[in-house]
């Protein structure tokens, strides 16, 4: 019996499994019923009396031996499993694909770069605006149909308040707690009652922009938006200016440029004009000045104001407003930057 128990435990040793067929048919070989381990035990009533309790230790040992050999193959064949099975392989370079920029993020960046190498800064205010800010202190009469709930989103619960519709009351709080000189731009979304078609959305993004100190003219006007449309669209880009009404500006003005597509020579995108319209603008109405404790006849100043969707329509042709709100993966994927 000594002997058989040393051979066992060698083999036991040399034992290994390519898998669990092979464990489980060793486990068979030693500890089944009819296996090796039961039949040295039921051979151990024959060993002589002074001999049991070595012979038992060493029957227990085997057993012992054959159990934990069993244990210790089965967690190395299950790692197996895991590794070259199912599991992934945590060190091989990620799969996943970089997100990109909305294209009006991408857009209004550059307008807040363009403006602030030449000293402009950024504001931004509350979307739900009080009467003041919104309407009266630019200006706008009392029966103006901008205050009209067809245009206007008001707050139900209080008829004060409504949800801007333009970023200039941003600009009446930035008047109201600073004096000149001020260089600001303000983006932001603003929201308008309007029905959704591929040209107008309830909710659009713009940037409107400031500048009042002493002696600030329409000359100063024309210059910063020519440097700033031809930053924009390419250095040989022309402006021009058609009279236009504002309540908040007095004179006012819409401004063109020249089609960035065609270069002017004529085509669907500037409807065969060479120009297309991409801002409003104007010398601040002494009245805003005064509302926002300014001083008028010390200080002048000029505004404007762009539709940051309209300007992205322009510069990736796009055309569809709708697009920018629905964001389609298909739509958002094609404004990647280069890698
Ligand atoms: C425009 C056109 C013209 C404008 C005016 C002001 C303020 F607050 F200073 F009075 N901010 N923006 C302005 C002027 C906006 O948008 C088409």
């Amino acid at each position: 019996m000594e002997e058989k128990i040393a051979l066992y435990l060698k083999e036991i040793a040399a034992f290994s499994a390519d898998n669990l067929e092979q464990l489980e048919a060793f486990r068979i070989k030693f500890l089944s019923k009819k296996g090796l381990v039961p039949a040295l035990f039921a051979d151990f009533k024959e060993v002589a009396p002074e001999d049991r309790k070595v012979m038992g230790q060493r029957l227990n040992e085997l057993k012992t031996a054959v159990q934990e050999k069993i244990v210790s193959l089965k967690d190395q064949l299950d790692s197996k499993v895991e590794t070259t099975g199912n599991k992934q392989d945590v060190t091989l370079p990620s799969q996943s694909t970089l997100g990109s920029r909305h294209p009006l993020s991408i857009v209004r960046n550059e307008i807040i770069d363009i403006f602030s190498r030449i000293g402009f800064t950024v504001s931004e205010g509350p979307e739900i605006e009080d009467d003041f800010h919104n309407f009266t202190a630019l200006n706008f009469p009392e029966e103006h149909p901008a205050r009209d709930m067809q245009d206007t989103f008001f707050i139900e619960k209080d008829p004060d308040l409504a949800l801007r519709t333009h970023t200039s009351s941003v600009q009446v709080r930035v008047m109201e707690h600073s004096q000149p000189p001020l260089r600001t731009i303000s983006p932001g979304r603003v929201f308008r009652n309007e029905a959704i078609s591929a040209r107008a959305h309830c909710i659009f993004h713009q940037v409107e922009g400031l500048y009042v100190d002493e002696g600030v003219s329409f000359t100063d006007l024309k210059q910063t938006l020519l440097y700033f449309a031809r930053e924009l669209f390419s250095e040989n880009t022309k402006i021009r200016f058609r009279p236009s009404y504002f309540p908040f500006t007095e004179p006012s003005a819409e401004m063109d440029v020249s089609c960035n597509i065609c270069g002017g020579e004529g085509c669907n995108i500037c409807k065969y004009t060479g120009w297309v319209e991409i801002l409003g603008c104007g010398m601040v109405d002494p009245n805003v000045l005064e509302a926002c404790n300014i001083d008028s006849k010390k200080y002048t100043g000029f505004a404007f104001g762009m539709g940051i969707e309209r300007i992205t329509m322009l510069k990736y042709q796009v055309n569809d407003l709708r697009l920018f709100f629905e964001n389609d993966v298909r739509f958002l994927n094609q404004f990647k930057p280069a890698r």
